[in-house]
């Protein structure tokens, strides 16, 4: 079969220009570019409303916001961090490299393609706009009750639950229809050759992530269903006075919500060892030890999630089923970090920006892990819930281990999509400062945690406020910095020195292959893999 043949022009180049082409395009590169495009302004607005909270808390006591809002900001914060920039980065990624690297022309499902984009913006608006409509005295502002919409609170709360609901099913449908995109993709439009165990890690992370979102995504779109009707419809599925049962919303919650976790994290886990492979200039180490850990990680996350509740009293039995399968979790794990590090141990490395971030990256996802594994001790975590060391904890696996390693394949495949070379040096200071300020936001906070701060608080006893004085001037810090990745972006875009087609020295790969950048329709023939 010939793929993407060309029936209505010769010039396989052709497209609609302006606003038309993004509007109507069904082309994986400009689909890509999109996602990205939204993820980054998504992750400056997320992380605008965080600088708020973090000047908030700078001082104790209520110096800049009502209480209300503050609850509202870091639920907001996160949602849009979640859906709107770490899954769109790695959408993007998807659009944009999956079929260069399997040695395909577009993605299997084009037009499907083009709606699952379509779908983020209204979303995105839908869990911004209550923001606007209060200021106009409409409704009381948004969703106040974190991300996680745990009832009876969100049963009670005002419109703001009932926008992000439809937000979380507008997201959930364009996550729905992407990974029905990415599977078909995958099974079907491999190049000759290219056998499943000789598939990309980055296919097979978004592989496992793929069936991951489609296997959680309805659990959760049917409790927040069950929720609006709670709220609108007379039913009492989590009202305690109606029979219903508030625990049992945390267990729909938390059966979508931890293997996201993993659907945030697995497209990362894929390129890195790609990345750590070209600049230690060796092949990537285990790659069937790979393949298995991320197959059985994806299988054994969908059978955790108690694990974000212990404390809401479970019988005994449960809590050690929950402790101990989720201990086994790290038993993949390491063997993931093990060939990650053995990728890299005695090559011959340099040290680019891509390379800098993939190497914290091992680093600092370590802690984020292995802090994971103290509150997975059931008698630890009765100490630890509910407070900073928790925020601290799952910054290090999603600011660190997502979104830094999604700055590590920026800065990797920059060149490539542009054609052009990025500002080595803005990118070394940008990976510094970022580093940095990230350790000196989220190190005071493990300390205020283990010393009882609770989260979700925007005032505080007195004895915290130096831990939080220096989280939040180095969360100011980490904020700025990310205004040199976004202008290190714009100028890479709009031009610098010529990219070669191979970019890096010791990258391999069929997207290595093409022209950087590539042309708008690649592979018109197949490449064949020996
Ligand atoms: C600029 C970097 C960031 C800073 C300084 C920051 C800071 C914070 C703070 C201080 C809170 C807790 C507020 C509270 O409990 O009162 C919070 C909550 C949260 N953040 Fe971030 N954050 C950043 C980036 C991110 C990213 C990239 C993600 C995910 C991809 C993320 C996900 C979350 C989540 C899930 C919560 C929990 C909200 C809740 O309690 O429902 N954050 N953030
Ligand atoms: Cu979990």
């Amino acid at each position: 079969m010939s793929y993407g043949a060309a029936t209505h022009h010769d010039d396989h180049q052709e497209h609609p220009t302006g606003i038309m082409r993004w509007l109507t395009t069904t082309n994986h590169k400009d689909i890509g570019t999109m996602y990205l495009t939204f993820s980054l302004t998504m992750f400056m607005i997320g992380g605008a409303m965080i600088m708020a909270v973090r000047a908030e808390l700078f001082q104790p006591g209520l110096q800049l916001m009502r209480p209300e809002f503050y609850n509202q900001l870091i639920g907001v914060h996160a949602l849009i961090m979640i859906f709107a920039a770490l899954m769109p980065a790695a959408t993007g990624f998807a659009n944009w490299m999956l079929p260069l690297q399997i040695g395909a022309p577009d993605m299997a499902l084009p037009r499907l393609n083009n709606w699952g984009f379509w779908l983020l913006p209204p979303a995105a608006i839908l869990l911004t706009l209550p923001f606007t409509l209060a200021l106009f005295g409409i409704g009381d502002g948004a969703i106040a009750t974190g991300w996680t919409f745990y009832a009876p609170l969100s049963v009670q709360g005002g419109i703001g639950v009932d926008f992000a609901i439809f937000a979380v099913h507008i997201l959930g449908i364009s996550s729905v229809m992407g990974s029905i995109n990415i599977i078909v993709t995958i099974f079907n439009m491999r190049a000759p050759g290219m056998t499943m165990m000789k598939l990309p890690l980055f296919a097979w992370g978004w592989l496992i992530t793929a069936f991951l979102l489609i296997a959680t995504i309805p659990v959760l779109a049917g409790a927040v269903t069950m929720l609006l009707t709670d709220r609108h419809f007379g039913t009492h599925f989590f009202d305690a006075a109606g029979g219903g049962d508030p625990i049992m919303f945390q267990h729909l919650f938390w059966f979508f919500g931890h293997p996201e976790v993993y659907i945030l994290l697995l497209p990362v886990w894929g390129f890195i060892p790609q990345i750590l492979s070209t600049f230690a200039r060796k092949p990537i180490y285990g790659y069937k030890a790979q393949v298995y850990s991320l197959c059985l990680i994806g299988i054994l996350s969908v059978v955790v999630w108690a694990h974000h509740f212990f404390t809401a009293g479970m019988p005994v039995p449960a809590l050690l089923y929950f402790m101990y399968s989720t201990m086994a979790i790290s038993l993949p794990l390491a063997v993931l970090f093990y060939c990650w590090i053995a990728t890299i141990w005695k090559g011959s490395m340099t040290f680019e920006t891509p390379m800098l971030f993939a190497v914290g990256w091992i680093i600092l996802f370590g802690i984020g892990g292995l802090t994971g594994l103290v509150l997975a001790d059931v008698a630890a975590d009765a100490q630890y819930h509910h407070t900073y060391f928790v925020v601290a904890h799952f910054h290090y696996t999603l600011f660190a281990g997502g979104i830094m390693g999604i700055m590590a394949g920026v800065y990797y495949w920059l060149p490539k999509m542009t054609g052009h070379m990025y500002n080595e040096r803005l990118g070394k200071v940008h990976f510094w400062l970022t580093a940095i300020s990230f350790n000196l936001t989220f190190i005071p906070q493990f300390f205020l945690g283990l010393a009882g701060m609770p989260r979700r608080i925007p005032d505080y006893a007195l004895q915290f406020a130096e831990f939080n004085m220096i989280s939040s001037i180095a969360a100011f810090a980490l904020g700025l910095a990310q205004v040199l990745f976004v202008y290190n972006i714009i100028t890479c875009v709009r031009g610098g020195k010529k990219a070669t087609d191979k970019v890096w020295e010791g990258s391999n790969g069929l997207e290595w292959t093409l022209p950087s950048p590539p042309p708008y329709h690649t592979f018109n023939e197949q490449p064949v893999i020996k």
